[in-house]
């Protein structure tokens, strides 16, 4: 490399050392493998949400939660599947910290139920619940694991009337945040509000996939996401009102990123402004403190009915972003007035074993660097990223190399975020285990350890074998 091109890749990296982070094994002039090493404060964790884990729904005082009511009706989760057990963890939350030792982690991204801390959502908390996430916090802490705590992962009191519908609901959430803030916050320094947005508003309210199971018109779809954003924002605030000084605060949004067909300035410059468009109703009003025209035009009469402040509540100044990257969406430059043309998977679209969950690994590097050129983050996390694989027990192994081979590609495209000089500090990896994969119930599994439900045995698999090469090399392996 001549000194001209050397100070060109210096600029592009920022502060990280090309070297540190692209080393290859020898001088030799053929055949040196490249190492994709992560720089040395890189945070590797794994996530789960308590829903998903828990089970012990009816222990110590929780309420029931609309999850609760939708699992229990039947048709709506396959296999009449429900969160009554799941992992059990409640009560296996010690082993678990365990597989997180064994692993090598350093962060573990868990949510809270907001039920077991006010049972009907708001008045007198529940001590018993309370009780419970310092026990879970303080061994994680014990075993050297700094958790990150995310207040709503889609478990809400059912007790709340009209749950996302009504606008109290945010009011509720922020109180219920801020408490929660004020009780784990000398031990827990990073926190995120809700998870995923578009899930808990669209899924639950327009599709009808999701607890509660509506399907609303799209005014009182727009007004749900409203209601999303403000809970979001208002819950920024309460956290910062009652948290420890130095907390930092942050939310885990699904943003749907368009990957550009090819990597040339049309295209690349066609699917920014198609992800700042399609997420408006969500992260783009976050970071920008508006509904832009493009989505107030579009929808018309329908848009969602803003009272003064919210857009500031909305906007609340984060500490960090947190992005759940799955599926990409392909998009190309387009001589139509908005300039891109979005294009839809099809039957031969590789998939793992969730038909939605399509393999698309440059999705990583183009959400994390679209985001950051967009909203310009100080700090960035990807909250989760995993795959469903149909995971075969034979002779006590799951040989998941098909899920070896997502994570190891997305991870290569985080990593060349990280070359680029984007602000990436962490991966969570979703999951610790196998869990209760939402209307899929236990028929998708998204753990790196296998999960016996009948006898809550965990076996870890291929996959965790390879994370904890991962992490102990810090580099993909
Ligand atoms: C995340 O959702 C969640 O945060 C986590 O709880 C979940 O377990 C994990 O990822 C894996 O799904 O059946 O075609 O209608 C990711 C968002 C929600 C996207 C369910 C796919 C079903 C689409 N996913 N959704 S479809």
């Amino acid at each position: 490399m001549n000194e001209f091109s050397r100070r060109d890749f210096g600029k592009v990296l920022g502060s990280a050392s090309a070297a540190a982070l692209v080393s290859a094994h020898s001088t030799a002039a053929s055949a040196a493998p490249v190492e994709l090493r992560f720089p040395k404060d890189f945070r590797w964790g794994c996530a789960t949400a308590a829903y998903q884990i828990e089970g012990a729904v009816k222990e110590d005082g929780r309420g029931p939660t609309n999850w609760d009511v939708f699992s229990h009706t039947p048709g709506k989760v396959v296999g009449g599947d429900t969160g009554d057990i799941a992992t059990d963890s409640y009560h296996r939350y010690a082993e678990d910290t365990q597989l997180l030792k064994n692993l090598g982690v350093s962060t573990y991204r868990m949510s809270l139920a907001w039920s077991r801390i006010f049972p009907e959502g708001r008045g007198k908390p529940n001590q018993k619940g309370v009780d419970h996430y310092n026990k879970v916090i303080d061994n994680l802490l014990a075993n050297g694991i700094d958790p990150y705590v995310t207040m709503f992962h889609w478990d809400y009191p059912a007790a709340l009337p009209g749950g996302w519908q009504n606008r109290d609901t945010a009011k509720a959430f922020a109180d219920y945040a801020g408490y929660m803030a004020g009780q784990i916050s000398d031990r827990v320094k990073n926190i995120m509000t809700v998870n995923e947005l578009r899930c808990f508003t669209d899924l639950s309210h327009k599709v009808g996939i999701h607890a509660p199971g509506l399907k609303l018109p799209d005014a009182e779809v727009n007004q749900v996401r409203h209601h999303g954003v403000v809970a979001h924002g208002l819950a920024v605030q309460a956290i910062r009102a009652h948290a420890k000084a130095g907390t930092q605060v942050g939310i885990a949004d699904n943003t749907v990123f368009y990957v550009p067909v090819m990597e040339t300035d049309d295209h690349v410059a066609a699917a920014k402004k198609a992800t700042r468009e399609m997420n408006a109703m969500f992260l783009t009003a976050i970071m920008e403190g508006r509904y832009i025209d493009e989505y107030l035009t579009q929808e018309g009469a329908n848009a969602p009915k803003v009272q003064p402040g919210d857009m500031e509540a909305i906007a609340s100044p984060l500490d960090f972003l947190a992005l759940n990257i799955y599926a990409p969406e392909w998009v190309r430059a387009d001589d139509s007035p908005r300039g891109y043309a979005t294009i839809p998977h099809i039957p031969s679209s590789p998939h793992m074993a969730s038909p939605w969950l399509i393999v698309g690994p440059e999705v990583a590097y183009w959400g994390v660097r679209q985001v950051s050129e967009l909203w310009k983050p100080k700090v960035l996390y990807i909250s989760e990223n995993g795959a469903s694989a149909d995971d075969p027990l034979q002779n006590g192994r799951v040989d998941d190399a098909d899920r070896v081979m997502y994570l190891r590609n997305y991870v290569s495209q985080f990593h060349r975020a990280v070359a680029e000089g984007y602000p990436l500090k962490g991966y969570f990896l979703w999951s610790l285990l196998d869990n209760f994969e939402w209307a899929d119930g236990y028929s998708k599994r998204f753990g790196i350890h296998y999960v016996d439900f009948k006898t809550q045995r965990r076996i870890p698999k291929l996959s965790a074998a390879w994370y904890k090469e991962v992490i102990r090399q810090n580099r993909v392996v």
